[in-house]
This record gives structure tokens, C-alpha cells and sequence, in this order.
């Protein structure tokens, strides 16, 4: 696992800096050995987000159907000034999955926060996203991790400086894509990071119905397909797989019993792929499963909370109860 840290000084208070703990990439190709060979075929979805995936991601949330971006955005700056009170002065804004950070703007503005730690795998975007912030905000102190930020990595110290409480900041309902157990153990690491005295905001999508739910993943445009499909692409550029994507289909749905939208990509007869060496069959109408968007109630939410050693202390939300933004301190 490489160290880089990179330092450049833009003024006399604020700096950027950069550490990359990147996983090997020999990483994804055994994952998706590992999901191919299963009963039920599956990736995980963090494989999505390589420069085209974070290109089609970046454009469902803008989708019409995709309510769940703007829902938030306008929780966030509607009751931005309450969540900045909520977190007090002198924060250390810690961002897993920080993306192209559109949201963390309106935290920074009302908070004033003079740290800000993003947390994501994707260097390119990470590096020009904490850039252009760093331009807006000159007295920002700023040090971005590229990292998978499930996984444990070392918080960077800011020297002499006066951090009153972390704050991990989990926006755009990310812990759905886990399950229920998994996102029990993520808060866990999530309040380790935070540590005592700290807190986490967190962007939870709430249960609602099926046919808003099925349109949010399924979008008439097709992005949605592109973005999953492109799985099968990036197996074949970077680890030389032959997969014959246009035979393949998305297929996304939400399960009211199990609270979560599924998305898979359908085999569309039969057919087989070759990936380092190993032959993977596929039956007409087999799927490799891509994903799971998890949806909770915000009872079951604080629940899972405070399984993890958290105590739940705002619920912040939309007027038609779409989307949940959750503000809880560590017990
Ligand atoms: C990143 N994650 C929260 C998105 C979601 O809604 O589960 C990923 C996504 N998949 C399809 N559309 C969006």
C-alpha cells in the first residue's frame, strides 16, 4: 500500500495536501474472480466508480427521476445554519465518498469549518474537486485521501491547530449500498474515526413507494443502464476480460419485503466470458447482481445507530418524507 503526500501551500492559512492509500490493483480482479464464482454472480458496486462511472453517476443525479441528490441538497441548505449549530466551531469536516464535493460546500459555508479531510478512491476527480474548492475557500486547510474509505486509513494531523470535535460526513445515502450488517460495522468505523466527542451527518434515503423507486433506477434516458453496464466495460479495458456487454441487459427494481432496490445486469441468453484464464458461464435470464440501495425508515435508522455507538439527536428531512439527513454524537 503507497504513502504519496504531496504538500503545496497556497496561503498563510490554508493548504492542500494529498495521501494515497490505494488498494493493489490485483484487488479487483480477485473480488471479481470471487463474485463471478458464486451461486448468485455478483460484483460489488464499488467497482462502478472508475472516470466513466463517475461521469454516469454524476449524471443520474441530475436525472428527474433521481430524487434523491436534490432532495438532499435542499434538506442540507435549507437547515444548513441548524446543522452548523448542531456541530459547533472549530470542526474537522471528515468526507467518506467526497465525489465532486457539491454538497460539502454548503457545510463549509455555514460552518465555517476551517478542516476539511475528503475520503474518496477516485484520485482524478478527489484532486480536482478539493482544488477548486481550495480556490473558493483560501482559508480552508485541506488534505485529501485517496482511499477506500470502508477500510481503516490514517487521519492526517494539522499542526498546532484547534480541532474541537470530528465530524465524519456520509452525505447521498452511500450506506444503503451496504446491508444492514455491513452498515452496522461502516457506523462503527465511522464513530472510531469521529472518535470521543465526535459526530456524523449522514444522508439516508427513507422508505416510500415502489413505483417512485423503480423509476429512480430504471430512468427513461438510460443512464442508469449505461452506468451499470459499464461494469462489464471497465473488466474488459483494465483486466482484459471479453465479456460481449450488448448482450447483457439492466434490470433494477425495489423489494418492499427486504426495503432495498436491487440492480443487476440480466444475461441475455446463453452464453459465456473468459476473465484471467477462468471460463464463466451464463443461462439466458442469469444476472450478475451489481448492487443493493438499501431504504430505511428513520426509526430503523437510529436504531442501526445506536447499535454502533451512536446516540441519534437530529433528524433532518424533506416535506414529502423522501430523504432523511441523520445528525447523531458518539454515546
Ligand atoms: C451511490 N449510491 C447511493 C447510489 C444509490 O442510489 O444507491 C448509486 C446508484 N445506483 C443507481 N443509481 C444510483
Amino acid at each position: 500500500m503507497g504513502v504519496k503526500a504531496e504538500l503545496s501551500p497556497r496561503s498563510p492559512s490554508g493548504v492542500v495536501r494529498f495521501h494515497d492509500f490505494l488498494p493493489p490493483r490485483e484487488t479487483f480482479l480477485d473480488d471479481v474472480l470471487a463474485g463471478l464464482a458464486l451461486p448468485q454472480k455478483s460484483i460489488p458496486p464499488k467497482y462502478f466508480y472508475d472516470e466513466q462511472g463517475c461521469r454516469l453517476f454524476e449524471a443520474i443525479c441530475e436525472l428527474p427521476e433521481y430524487y434523491p441528490t436534490r432532495t438532499e441538497m435542499a434538506i442540507l441548505r435549507g437547515c444548513a445554519a441548524e446543522i452548523a449549530r448542531f456541530i459547533g466551531p472549530d470542526a474537522q469536516l471528515i468526507e467518506f465518498g467526497s465525489g465532486a464535493q457539491a454538497k460539502t460546500r454548503i457545510l463549509i459555508e455555514a460552518l465555517q469549518a476551517p478542516f476539511y479531510v475528503p475520503v474518496d478512491i477516485a484520485g482524478e476527480t478527489l484532486r480536482s474537486s478539493s482544488l477548486e474548492l481550495a480556490r473558493r475557500y483560501p482559508r480552508l486547510n485541506i488534505v485529501g485521501i485517496c482511499a477506500d474509505y470502508s477500510r481503516p486509513f490514517t487521519l492526517p494531523e494539522f499542526d498546532g491547530a484547534p480541532i474541537r470535535r470530528k465530524v465524519v460526513f456520509f452525505p447521498g445515502s452511500t450506506i444503503g449500498n451496504f446491508t444492514p450488517t455491513e452498515a452496522v460495522a461502516f457506523l462503527d468505523h465511522a464513530r472510531r474515526t469521529a472518535g470521543a466527542g465526535g459526530a456524523l451527518i449522514i444522508g439516508v434515503d427513507l422508505k416510500k413507494d415502489k413505483r417512485l423507486l423503480d423509476a429512480a433506477y430504471a430512468d427513461a434516458q438510460g443512464v442508469t443502464a449505461r452506468f451499470n453496464l459499464n461494469l462489464l466495460h471497465r473488466i474488459n479495458r483494465e483486466l482484459h476480460g471479453d465479456f460481449q456487454v450488448e448482450r447483457f441487459r439492466h434490470k433494477a427494481f425495489y423489494d418492499p419485503v427486504l426495503g432495498r432496490v436491487e440492480m443487476h445486469l440480466e444475461s441475455l441468453g446463453s452464453q459465456c466470458a473468459h476473465l484471467a484464464g477462468r471460463r464463466f458461464d451464463f443461462a439466458a435470464g442469469e444476472t450478475i447482481h451489481t448492487e443493493i440501495s438499501c431504504k430505511y425508515s428513520i426509526a430503523e435508522f437510529q436504531e442501526m445507530g445506536r447499535l454502533a455507538g451512536f446516540s441519534p439527536e437530529k433528524i433532518w428531512t424533506d416535506p414529502d418524507l423522501l430523504f432523511g439527513v441523520h445528525g447523531m454524537v458518539v454515546a
